[in-house]
C-alpha cells in the first residue's frame, strides 16, 4: 500500500480541492488524475503516480491542501510494470529563483539578443530592460511554447499573461511580473524551451524594476539572493492548467484535453464541460466532435441565443452578489439536465388520510425516540416499492442513448434547502430500511447538509430523487430530473379536502405528487401507471408490508 501526496505546488498554499476523479475501489494508472485542485489562478490535476487500486480517498471537495498532504491510499498493482514509489509527476513548479533577469543597468547594456529591437537610444536613465525567462520547471521534459500572448510594442500590466508553455503533464502560464513595454519576443508557438530560456524582453520603469515583494520561496542562507534578479510579484510557474481568457468565459481543461482539442481542431470555447465548474474533459471534446459530425443529435445546448447584457443600474439601485459554490454547481447541473432531458411532469394526488393517522399515532413513540416523524420517510419507503414494480424509473440512459441501464439498488436522493443552496444527499439501500431508520437517516443527512458536512459519498450513487416542498407550501410544481436519473418526485403540501365518497363529501388528507420524468426513457402511460401505483401505496400503507 502506498500513499499519494500533493506534489510540489509551488508557493501556493491552502489550495482547494474542486473535484474528486476517483472513488475507492477504482483501478488507476500512473497518469490518472486522483483529484483536481484549484488556486486563485488555475486548476491542476493531481495524478496517481503509480498504477493500483484506490483504497481510500482522504480528502473531500472543498478541503484545502498543501504540498505533502496525503490525499489517497493506493494498493499498488504488483503485476504492474508501473508499480513503484509514487513520483511527483506534476513537474512544472514555481521557481525558487525568479525567472526575470534584469539585463541592463543602462541603455548601453541592451540584451545581447539579435531578436531584440529595443530602441536603445530611447532608453532613458529611468528605464531598464528586463528579460522574462522560463522559470524553474522542475523535471518537466518536452516543454513547448503553446501560446504567445504578446507582440513587440504591447504595453503589458503586472500579472498579464505573456506566454503559455506546456509539458506532457501540465500547462503553465507565465505572467509579466512587472509592468512595461514588450521590446522583443524571443519565442514562437511550438518552440521547445528549457528553464532559463528567454521569452520576452521588456522595457520597464526603473522604479518598477526594483525588486518588488520578496519571492514567495525565499532564498536560504546557503543560497544567497541574486542581486540582479527581480522578485516576481506572483511567482511565475505555479503549475497551472491554463484558464484561457476568452470574452466572458473561463475555460477549465487539463493539458491532455487541450492537446486533444488542438489535434482535433476543436475550439474549447465551444465545448460544454461536464466536469465540476464546467471543466472540460476529453469525453466532452469527443462528444463535441461527434455532435459536429452528426449534426448535433446527441447533446443539446449549442446554438442557444445568449441573453442580452442589461445594465440594471440604469433603472435603480442594484447589488451584485457572487453565487455560492453550491449554487454554481447546482446551476450547472440543473441547466445541463434541463437542456439534455425532455421533461414531462405527471401530477396526481394521494389520499394519505390513513397514513397521517398512523403517523400521528406514532407521535409519542417518536418523541420518546427523540425524533420527529415526517411524511417523507413513508414516501421514500413507498417510492422503493413503486421503483421495484417499475424498474425503468430506477434506471439511466447511457450517454449514447442506446441502452437503458437498470439498477438493482435503491438509493433515494432528497433535495435539502440550505443557506448555501440546494444539495441532494442520498439514502443508500433505502428499500432495505424501515420507516424509523429512513426517518433518522433523512434527518441526519439533512442536518449534515445544513452544516455543510456532507461528504462526497453522501451525495453519490442516487437512483431516484424526491423534492419535498410540503413543509413550505404549494399545490404542485415541476421538479427538474436529477440526470442521469430518469425521474424525480415532487411533493407539495398536504391539505384536508372534501372528497366525494359516492354518497357524501368526506374530509380527506390529500397529498399532491408531481413526477417529472425523462420522456426518452419513460413514456406517458408508464409514468401514469407509476404515479397511480404510488398513490395506492400511500393511500393504503398496509401494502408496504406486502
Ligand atoms: N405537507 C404538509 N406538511 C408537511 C409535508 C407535506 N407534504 N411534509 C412535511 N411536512 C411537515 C412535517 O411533518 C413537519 O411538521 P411538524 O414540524 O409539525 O412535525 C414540518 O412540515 C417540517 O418538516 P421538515 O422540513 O422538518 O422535514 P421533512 O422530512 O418534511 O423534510 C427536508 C426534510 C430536508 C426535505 C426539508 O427540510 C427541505 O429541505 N425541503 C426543501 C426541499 C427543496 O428545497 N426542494 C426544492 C428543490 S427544487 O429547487
Amino acid at each position: 500500500m502506498t500513499e499519494i501526496r500533493i506534489p510540489n505546488i509551488g508557493d501556493a498554499e491552502n489550495v482547494e480541492v474542486i473535484e474528486l476523479c476517483v472513488v475507492p475501489g477504482d483501478r488507476v494508472g500512473p497518469d490518472d488524475a486522483i483529484i483536481v485542485i484549484e488556486s486563485d489562478k488555475a486548476s491542476m490535476e493531481v495524478p496517481s503516480g503509480v498504477a493500483g487500486i484506490i483504497e481510500a480517498l482522504l480528502v473531500a471537495v472543498g478541503d484545502e491542501v498543501t504540498e505533502g498532504k496525503v490525499i489517497a491510499r493506493l494498493q499498488v498493482s504488483v503485476e504492474s510494470d508501473d508499480a513503484q514509489e509514487p513520483v511527483p509527476t506534476q513537474t512544472l513548479s514555481p521557481s525558487d529563483a525568479a525567472a526575470t533577469e534584469e539585463v541592463s543597468e543602462t541603455a548601453s547594456d541592451a540584451p545581447n539578443d539579435t531578436a531584440s529591437d529595443a530602441p536603445n537610444d530611447t532608453v532613458s536613465d529611468a528605464l531598464k530592460e528586463v528579460v522574462i525567462e522560463v522559470p524553474d520547471i522542475g523535471e518537466a521534459e518536452d516543454v513547448v511554447v503553446i501560446e504567445v500572448a504578446v507582440r513587440v510594442g504591447d504595453v503589458v500590466t503586472l500579472d498579464q499573461m505573456l506566454v503559455v508553455v506546456e509539458s506532457d503533464k501540465a500547462s503553465m502560464e507565465i505572467p509579466a511580473n512587472v509592468a512595461g513595454e514588450i521590446t522583443a519576443v524571443h519565442v514562437s508557438e511550438g518552440d521547445p524551451v528549457i528553464e532559463g530560456a528567454r521569452l520576452v524582453t521588456m522595457l520597464v520603469a526603473e522604479a518598477a524594476a526594483a525588486p518588488g515583494p520578496p519571492p514567495t520561496a525565499a532564498p536560504t542562507d546557503s543560497q544567497p539572493a541574486r542581486e540582479n534578479v527581480l522578485a516576481p510579484a506572483k511567482p511565475p510557474g505555479t503549475q497551472v492548467e491554463v484558464e484561457q481568457a476568452s470574452p466572458g468565459a473561463r475555460i477549465y481543461a487539463g493539458p491532455a484535453t487541450r492537446r486533444l482539442a488542438r489535434e482535433l481542431g476543436v475550439q474549447l470555447e465551444q465545448v460544454n464541460g461536464s466536469g465540476s465548474h464546467g471543466r472540460i474533459v476529453k469525453d466532452d471534446v469527443k462528444a463535441h466532435v461527434k455532435d459536429a459530425m452528426t449534426g448535433g443529435s446527441t447533446r443539446g445546448g449549442s446554438g442557444i441565443p445568449p441573453l442580452p447584457e442589461i445594465d440594471f443600474a440604469k433603472f435603480g439601485p442594484i447589488e451584485s452578489v457572487a453565487l455560492s459554490r453550491i449554487r454554481l454547481v447546482g446551476a450547472e447541473n440543473l441547466h445541463r439536465s434541463w437542456l439534455n432531458v425532455p421533461h414531462v411532469t405527471q401530477h396526481d394526488q394521494a389520499d394519505v388520510t390513513e397514513l397521517e393517522e398512523f403517523r400521528r399515532s406514532l407521535k409519542s413513540e417518536a418523541e420518546s425516540r427523540g425524533v420527529k416523524l415526517t411524511p417523507l420517510a413513508f414516501i421514500v419507503k413507498a417510492c422503493c416499492y413503486a421503483l421495484k414494480a417499475f424498474p425503468m424509473f430506477n434506471a439511466s440512459l447511457d450517454r449514447e442513448v442506446k441502452n437503458t441501464v437498470y439498477k438493482y439498488y435503491y438509493n433515494i436522493g432528497f433535495a435539502v434547502d440550505t443557506d448555501q443552496g440546494l444539495v441532494v444527499p442520498v439514502v443508500k439501500d433505502a428499500d432495505k430500511k424501515g420507516v424509523w431508520d429512513l426517518n433518522g437517516e433523512i434527518a441526519e443527512l439533512a442536518g449534515k447538509a445544513r452544516d455543510q458536512k456532507l461528504g462526497l459519498d453522501d451525495m453519490q450513487g442516487g437512483t431516484f430523487s424526491i423534492s419535498s416542498l410540503g413543509a413550505i407550501g404549494g399545490t404542485g410544481f415541476t421538479p427538474i430530473v436529477n440526470a442521469p436519473e430518469v425521474a424525480i418526485l415532487g411533493i407539495a403540501r398536504l391539505t384536508t379536502q372534501p372528497v366525494w365518497n359516492g354518497t357524501d363529501f368526506e374530509p380527506r388528507k390529500v397529498l399532491p405528487l408531481s413526477l417529472s420524468y425523462d420522456h426518452r426513457a419513460i413514456n406517458g402511460a408508464e409514468a401514469g401507471r407509476f404515479v397511480v401505483h404510488l398513490t395506492e401505496l400511500l393511500t393504503d400503507i398496509r401494502r408496504l408490508s406486502l
